[in-house]
């Protein structure tokens, strides 16, 4: 019999819990790590390159791995109620465990600005929805003034528990691949994530169950870029809703993920996230929705430039997070993708149509 349930009981002696904390759980976590026959190929013989598929988690989102230690510490203090700001994801998520945990839970997100899936997710697990006019950065300000003159339990990646619980998809990586990765690639946005993965590493380091540090490498849309422009973005624009975030919670934090890991953080364009996004779901079998695919279309874009001549023919593990499920976002997909022909329902019309 499987017994895992979820990442808090996994990994218990590396967070901040006790016997007294009511775990609220829906066995998140242990998401595969899928070799990437195509990536490594690109890259040369000695590159071996996998990919983190956070859309499997519960909620179709690595938030998830956050919103189990938040939402538990939260009824564990006897919390009236939780809100966040979301871009989707984290509103999905804290809706989910909310529901999970029997916490009122209170979203604001910027109207029009979130995709689909993530919107019915927060609806339907009864979350008090409020849409702002306004982009995140707006709402993100109004939650933190409400949760703290009214005594709501943030839980955006401010919220320290969060960063303990996605610390765990740096602990899954090395527990499956033995060490650190050379190189690990993900997204960013409000930089919880990429400060939580740095805290999980260095940790396992410290711990002794790895023997090397990833470089941390960051990958922000280029019109939501405000860590590669050194300045907040007050309008920021891309087709990865979930990343469009002109001035990030955890900026301080990202740059010294990047700073002490000697990585970098860049911008990439929708169109290589685009590009990077039909490679994944084309070439290799793996649906993720826009955001995620910065993390690809970062590496393809430092290949291209010659970041990696200089490695010579050494192994080089590289780990790409693929933050969140394709269907969440149906509509980008459907508009970026050739619709299917119709034709009269007989067979040597299919076949045609088909190719076949
Ligand atoms: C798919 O849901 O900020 O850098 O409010 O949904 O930790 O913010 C989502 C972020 C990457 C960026 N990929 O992570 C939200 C929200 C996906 C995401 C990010 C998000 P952070």
């Amino acid at each position: 019999m499987n017994t895992y349930t979820g990442v808090i009981d996994r990994y218990k002696k590396y967070l901040p819990v006790t016997s007294n904390t009511p775990v609220v759980s829906l066995c998140e976590g242990d998401t595969p790590l899928i070799y990437s026959p195509e990536i490594s190929k690109d890259l040369g013989s000695n590159f071996k390159v996998y990919l983190k598929y956070e859309g499997l988690n519960p909620t179709g989102s690595f938030k998830d791995r956050g919103m189990t230690v938040a939402i538990s510490k939260a009824k564990e203090e006897r919390a009236a109620a939780v809100i966040c700001a979301s871009t989707g994801n984290t509103s999905a998520s804290a809706a989910a465990y909310s529901a999970r945990g029997s916490l009122k839970c209170v979203v604001v997100i910027p109207e029009g600005a979130i995709a689909l899936g993530k919107l019915a997710q927060a609806l339907v697990h009864k979350a008090r929805v409020v849409a702002i006019r306004g982009n995140f950065d707006d709402a993100f300000t109004i939650v933190r003034k409400i949760a703290s003159d009214y005594g709501l339990v943030l839980v955006n990646s401010i919220n320290p528990y969060r960063i303990e619980g996605q610390k765990t998809a740096s602990f899954e990586i090395c527990d499956f691949l033995g060490d650190a990765p050379h190189f690990h690639f993900l997204p960013v946005g409000n930089a919880g994530n990429i400060t939580a993965y740095w805290k999980g590493y260095k940790e396992y380091y410290s711990y002794k169950k790895i023997t090397r540090l990833p470089k941390m490498c960051g990958f922000q849309a280029q019109g939501a870029a405000p860590i590669v422009k050194g300045k907040p973005v007050k309008k920021p624009k891309t087709i990865a809703t979930a990343i469009k975030i002109g001035n990030p919670a955890s900026w301080k934090q990202a740059l010294t993920a990047k700073r002490e890991s000697k990585g970098l953080i860049e911008a990439v364009s929708d169109n290589q996230i685009i590009s990077a996004y039909k490679f994944l779901a084309g070439r290799e079998g793996v649906f993720v929705e826009p955001a995620s695919a910065a993390s690809v279309a970062g590496l393809f874009k430092l290949k291209r430039n010659g970041f990696f001549d200089k490695v010579g023919k050494k192994e080089v593990v590289i780990v790409c997070t693929l933050t969140g499920h394709g269907l969440k976002d149906p509509q980008v997909a459907i508009k970026n993708i050739k619709s299917p022909p119709v034709v009269e329902a007989d067979e040597k019309a299919v076949l045609k149509a088909a190719g076949i």
